[in-house]
This record gives structure tokens, C-alpha cells and sequence, in this order.
């Protein structure tokens, strides 16, 4: 039986290591952290995910998989750790720097080893290669070496993993064949052979289609604001067009994808890349949009009980005995995961702004600010913030919310609420991208 070590058992390394274990490789799953090795051991899992739950058991009982916190010596070598930014927007490949280390010593004639992480142009000649060929043994001759982006969509990485085309970029076209041989195994969808670097840039490009999409559909929000008109009906109809397809607006993007990934080609090429680095701007903007809105909608009324701080700090009091409900803080809707939302700086500019505000989220447990129930968040509130589209907040009952409430003031980013429904129930509804009060 073929042996595969995944070092990174995150949100890719641990569904790949448990599908690969579920089709014949012994697996052993590397994270440095050993409450993840230990929760994996016990065929649980640290990430919500649908499916995941049922695949890592599946694995783990075959007997095909185990975690570990070190590297052993194996056939295959599948690198999925983290690529974070840094506050100066550089690419940190200093989780891929320490895996590659780790494995060096273990390499032996005929491995392959396989990068998953996003990562910028160049990685896997410039950075990986030399770090595994310090060892002695040479890639394209002595080993494989290739870049197999994962491409899949959180909240649906099981079926995705399975069913997606997948890209796989080579040192040499025998390493991308090697490559393409192990993940054949399980992917239904195509596979597509290129050099590494190709492929490097084909999986930033991908993000950064999204990100720059979602930035001109933010840019047309508040244009729409402006006119009084709705973004949200101006996209519909322009994406009745056969070549038209404009994303979405929201509060900002968010995750550890396409708010990240675009930087690793700024950072290279700063001068070439105006219209990315503008997009990333315009996205991370829309926070203070929100709250600018926000202040915008409550400023024609007066909260009944405004608590005037007596010493007067540096933050601006204008939010100032307001309660804003805060609905959904992942970064999008119906995950757990709240790496990079944009919940956290409208959050943090509410603190500095003096609002009061509590938070519910269904998804999420690991959050900065304390979370609330969905009753404790309500009550007393002035105005309910739809900050993430959750399907939970697709559904709620406006008439019952209102009498937990102070005020019936709702804020909708996500244009997810049926604005009729709730101005019914007495709310006076206000959604991101519509200019005033929706009078249908
Ligand atoms: N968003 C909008 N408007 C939209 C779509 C998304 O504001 O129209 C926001 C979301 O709310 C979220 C952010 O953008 O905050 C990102 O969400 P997403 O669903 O676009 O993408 P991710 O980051 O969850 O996953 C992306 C996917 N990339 C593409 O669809 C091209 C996924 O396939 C990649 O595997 C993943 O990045 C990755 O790991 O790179």
C-alpha cells in the first residue's frame, strides 16, 4: 500500500489526507497542533464542514488514518498549511519553509511531493525546490515535485474535492503526470496538466477574478445608494445579459482566500497590478461603509436613553446609546469560520464609534468578541445588522423579534430578508446597495 503524509491537516490537508485514506493510501496526517492530532486520532474533527464529519470517522476506523505531530518517511508528500499575509500585505511562506524543512530529511528516491497551498508565482521553483534538493537528491530526476492547487468551496470541500477540475502544475511534465496519478484516484472532475507556475497563477487568478468582480459589485452598491436606486435588481437584470455576470455586494470580503491571495501578486509586481490592488482597497472599505450607513439610518432618529460618558476619552461618542443587534459574523454564510471577516472591523469601529452591540452567530464559536444568544442579542436592541447570510437569518419572524426590541430597525447587507415581510411586522428596513427606506 502506498504511504502519503499531508502535513497541515486544516480545512484542505484533513479532508484530502481522509480521502485519500478512504481510497487505499495509508495516510498519516501532520499538524503541529496536538489538540488537532489528538481530535483526529479520535475520528473527530476541529472544523465544521458538511460531510467531514462522516469522512474523517470513515478514515480513521479504516485504519487507513493517523495524525501525528511529526513527519515519517512515506511515498507521497502533500504539503496543505496556511499562506497567511503579513500586516505589510507579504506573503508569509514560513509555514511552507518549515514543512519542507521537516521532509527534506525523510525524501528518498522516487517520493513525490505535492504543494497545496496558495501560493505566489514562483513558490515551488524558487522556494520549495531548493529547501528539498538541500537534501542531496535532485527534483525531476531523484523526485516529483508539483503544485496541486486546491480549488474547493467552504461549505461544500467534500463534494467539491471530489467533483472539481483540478489544475496541476510540474517541475517537469513526469512530476505533473506523477501528481495527476495520486489524485486521480478520487477526483471525478478533469485534470489538467501545466508547468508549476502556471498553475500558481491560474489558482491566484481564480481568487482574484472574484475579489475584483465583487469590488466593482460593491463600487455599484453605493453608486445605487446615491440615486436611490437598487444595485441589487441594476445586477439581476445586467446578469440577464449572456455575458455578464457581476458577484455580489456585502460588508466586505472576507476569509483566507480572496482577501489574501491577491496580495502575493501585488507584492511582486506592484507597478502592473493597479486594478487588484484597487479592488482589494474598495473591498476592505466596505466596513466603514456599513457603519457609516449605519450611523447614517439612526442619525434621523434618538435613542431614548444615551448614556454620555462623563470622562471624555479620544473615541467619537456619536454612537452613543444606540444597541445594534449583530447577526452572523462568519465571513459568509453557513460556515463556522471567521478568518479575515469583515464583521470584525465593523465590530471594531462600533466599539470605537461608542455603540453598545450584541452579537449572535449559529455557526461560530471562536470569535474575538463575546457571543450572545439569539434572545440575549435581541433584547433591548435598537436595530438588528445582517452582517452574514446565514440561512437561519433567511427565515426569521419579524413580528416576534419586534417585541424583544426596543426599535424596529433593521440593516441588511446581504439583502437576504424579505424587505415586505418585515416592513409589515412595523420595520423600517433598510438594505446595503438601496438608497432609502424600501417603499415597494
Ligand atoms: N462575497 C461577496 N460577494 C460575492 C461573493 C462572495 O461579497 O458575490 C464575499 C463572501 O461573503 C466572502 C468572500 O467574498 O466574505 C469570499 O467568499 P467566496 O465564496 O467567494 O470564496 P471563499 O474564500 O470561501 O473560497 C474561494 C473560492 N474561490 C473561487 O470561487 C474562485 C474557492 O473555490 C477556493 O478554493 C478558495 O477561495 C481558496 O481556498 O482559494
Amino acid at each position: 500500500m502506498e504511504k502519503i503524509c499531508v502535513l497541515g491537516l486544516g480545512y484542505i490537508g484533513l479532508p484530502t489526507a481522509s480521502m485519500l485514506a478512504t481510497h487505499g493510501f495509508e495516510v498519516i496526517g501532520v499538524d503541529v497542533n496536538p489538540k488537532v492530532v489528538e481530535t483526529v486520532n479520535r475520528g473527530s474533527i476541529h472544523i465544521q464542514e458538511p460531510g467531514l464529519q462522516t469522512l474523517v470517522r470513515a478514515a480513521v476506523r479504516s485504519g487507513n488514518l493517523r495524525a501525528a505531530e511529526y513527519p515519517e518517511e512515506a511515498d507521497v508528500f502533500i504539503i496543505a498549511v496556511p499562506t497567511p499575509v503579513t500586516q505589510e500585505k507579504k506573503a508569509n511562506l514560513d509555514y511552507i519553509r518549515a514543512a519542507a524543512n521537516s521532509i527534506t530529511p525523510l525524501l528518498r528516491p522516487g517520493n513525490i511531493v505535492l504543494l497545496e497551498s496558495t501560493s505566489p508565482p514562483g513558490t515551488c521553483q524558487y522556494v520549495l525546490r531548493p529547501i528539498l534538493e538541500a537534501g542531496g537528491l535532485r527534483a525531476g530526476v531523484d523526485f516529483s515535485l508539483a503544485y496541486c492547487p486546491e480549488r474547493v468551496l467552504p461549505g461544500r470541500t467534500v463534494k467539491e474535492l471530489i467533483e472539481n477540475e483540478r489544475v496541476i502544475g510540474g517541475i517537469d511534465r513526469a512530476s505533473a503526470e506523477a501528481a495527476a496519478r495520486i489524485y486521480r484516484v478520487f477526483v471525478e472532475g478533469g485534470i489538467h496538466l501545466t508547468s508549476c507556475t502556471t498553475a500558481e497563477m491560474v489558482k491566484l487568478m481564480e481568487n482574484i477574478y472574484r475579489d475584483v468582480n465583487i469590488a466593482l459589485a460593491n463600487e455599484l452598491a453605493i453608486v445605487c445608494e446615491r440615486l436611490g436606486i437598487d444595485a441589487w435588481e441594476v445586477i439581476n437584470l445586467a446578469n440577464l445579459h449572456p455575458r455578464v455576470n457581476i458577484h455580489l455586494p456585502g460588508p466586505g470580503v472576507g476569509g483566507h482566500c480572496l482577501a489574501v491571495d491577491p496580495w502575493f501578486i501585488v507584492e511582486q509586481f506592484p507597478d502592473e497590478t493597479s486594478i487588484i490592488s484597487l479592488a482589494r482597497r474598495t473591498n476592505d472599505s466596505m466596513p466603514n461603509h456599513v457603519v457609516a450607513r449605519l450611523k447614517e439610518i439612526l442619525s434621523g432618529e434618538q435613542p431614548e436613553k444615551a448614556t454620555v460618558p462623563e470622562v471624555i476619552t479620544d473615541r467619537d461618542d456619536a454612537g452613543c446609546g444606540w444597541k445594534v443587534a449583530v447577526l452572523g459574523v462568519a465571513y459568509k454564510g453557513n460556515i463556522d469560520d471567521a478568518r479575515e471577516t469583515p464583521a470584525l472591523p465593523v465590530l471594531e469601529q462600533l466599539e470605537r464609534e461608542g455603540f453598545s452591540f450584541t452579537i449572535y452567530d449559529p455557526h461560530v464559536r471562536d470569535f474575538p468578541y463575546e457571543l450572545s444568544s439569539f434572545t440575549e442579542a435581541l433584547v433591548g436592541a435598537d436595530c438588528l445588522l445582517i452582517l452574514t447570510d446565514h440561512d437561519e437569518f433567511k427565515f426569521l419572524h419579524p413580528l416576534e423579534l419586534g417585541k424583544l426590541m426596543h426599535r424596529r430597525i433593521i440593516f441588511d447587507t446581504r439583502n437576504i430578508i424579505n424587505p415586505q415581510t418585515w416592513q409589515q411586522s412595523g420595520f423600517q428596513v433598510y438594505s446595503l446597495g438601496r438608497g432609502t427606506v424600501l417603499t415597494l
